[in-house]
């Protein structure tokens, strides 16, 4: 299997987590594109993932599985054995529930304040940008944050009990926002001490030099 993504990029860390908790970091070799120079944008990429984003994962049949949820929903099969996307259906349901509302309330709208109300991808790929738009995304965002401060406050992981995609998603928020100088609100007690405890996972802290080749 092949993933094409960006080594510092925070929705391939989702990916590159996963693969790290999985222990499948050897099944797979890493494809860079780069962000910078529009390399997501021309017409072969397009092919490879209609949406122009990063990750892909590549399987060897040719498939091309774009979304960083499918992917690592796949990954989760792929082994037999769901560890991050849940084990019974109940699980399931919160796990995807928690994970969509992480994108949909965190990293999306980051992401969205990123490319609109900053400098972005710079002028060759940001060919729109609403700035109003992006500030508007980037207070959705610090909402999202106390959003999921109240969750952390009553229970260790974003989903419930136990480390899951949900809380992925929310460290590819949270590692967006470092990216992007958006600190968590001082107020955000709970949501601090759990990304600290995140950031010593292993598979959080060597998120990058993982692509490096196996024994390099
Ligand atoms: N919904 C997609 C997913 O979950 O995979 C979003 C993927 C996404 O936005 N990826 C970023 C991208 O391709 C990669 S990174 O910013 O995290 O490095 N952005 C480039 C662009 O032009 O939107």
């Amino acid at each position: 299997m092949k993933i094409h993504d960006w080594p510092t990029g925070p929705y391939p860390a989702r990916v590159r987590i996963a693969l790290a908790e999985k222990n499948m970091r050897a099944r797979v070799q890493f494809v860079t594109v780069d962000l910078w120079k529009g390399e997501h944008k021309t017409p072969e990429f397009l092919a490879k993932n209609y949406s122009g984003t990063l990750p892909v994962l590549e399987l060897d049949d040719g498939t091309f599985i774009a979304e960083c949820t499918a992917i690592t929903e796949y990954l989760d099969a792929l082994d037999g054995e769901p560890t991050l996307t849940g084990r019974i259906a109940r699980d399931k349901g919160v796990i995807h529930m928690m994970s969509k509302r992480a994108e949909l309330e965190l990293l999306d709208p980051i992401s969205v304040y990123f490319h609109h109300a900053t400098p972005g991808l710079g002028p060759d790929v940001e060919i729109y940008q609403n700035a109003e738009w992006g500030f508007r995304q980037r207070d959705k965002a610090l909402r999202g944050m106390h959003y999921f401060d109240g969750i952390l406050k009553r229970q260790p992981f974003v989903a419930g009990d136990v480390f899951s995609m949900a809380d992925i998603t929310v460290i590819g928020g949270l590692i967006f926002a470092g990216l992007v100088k958006l600190p968590v609100p001082a107020a955000c007690e709970a949501l601090q001490a759990w990304y600290a405890q995140m950031q010593q996972r292993p598979s959080v802290k060597n998120r990058v030099t993982m692509s490096k080749p196996i024994g390099a």
